[in-house]
């Protein structure tokens, strides 16, 4: 293994909470509800098509121009959020592995869906682990295409078979098989099934549980 590729929402941190209240309060001020249920339908999955599944339920039919309005406004509510983020608000077990296997030589790379990963990187503290930062600004194809891994994997310099993907939502899964490489599902078994093997959480996870899945 050379080098380990991070989904973020979901797996080093919880920003799902921030995206469902935003979701929310652009639901409710287009006259529908939105639930908790809904929100984890939209995880992985980019802005725009999070806005085009929203405004399904809500069946509603917007202009592209409209769209873009809504996705922005949606957007500022999220940012007013994240901007006020802290270290303690990474989830259990991500700087210990971020820091062991930095302090091994493995290779860190970012694979995230998210336009807003930099700003989350920086007001949590882990920018400085990332060798790579591959996000919803660098890619065209949304997961489960693999485009996010197989870029991530070529900017640390790492074949795909020599990358270990950490995953927590279905379609990031699909795409870090799609891309060749070894997947660790966070989350349940039985909503990853495609995963290689699936822990709760990365405080499950250390370099010598890696070595020998490996
Ligand atoms: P943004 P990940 C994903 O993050 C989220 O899970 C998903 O809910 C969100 O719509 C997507 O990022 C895009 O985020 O609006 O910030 O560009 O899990 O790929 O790290
Ligand atoms: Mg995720």
């Amino acid at each position: 293994m050379k080098a380990c590729i991070f989904d973020l929402d979901g797996v080093l941190v919880d920003t799902a909470k921030y995206h469902f209240i935003a979701w929310k309060k652009l639901a409710n001020s287009l006259g529908f509800s939105f639930t908790e249920i809904q929100n984890e339908e939209l995880k992985g999955i980019s802005r725009v098509d999070s806005l085009n599944k929203l405004l399904g339920w809500g069946n509603i039919e917007k202009s592209d121009t409209e769209k873009l309005e809504l996705a922005t406004l949606k957007n500022d509510w999220y940012i007013d959020m994240i901007a006020e983020m802290t270290p303690e608000e990474l989830l259990p077990g991500s700087k210990e592995l971020l820091s062991e296997l930095k302090e091994n030589g493995i290779k860190i790379a970012l694979g995230s869906a998210s336009k807003n990963a930099p700003l989350i990187l920086e007001k949590t503290g882990i920018s400085p682990y990332f060798d790579a930062i591959v996000d919803g600004n660098s890619v065209s194809k949304s997961k489960p295409d693999p485009e996010v891994f197989l870029l991530a994997a070529k900017l640390v310099e790492a074949d795909p078979q020599e990358c270990i993907v950490f995953e927590d939502a279905q379609a990031g899964v699909e795409a870090g098989k799609r891309a060749g490489m070894k997947v660790i599902g966070i989350g349940k078994a039985e909503d990853l099934r495609q995963a290689d093997f699936t822990v709760g959480s990365l405080a499950a996870v250390n370099l010598a549980l890696l070595q020998t899945k490996n």
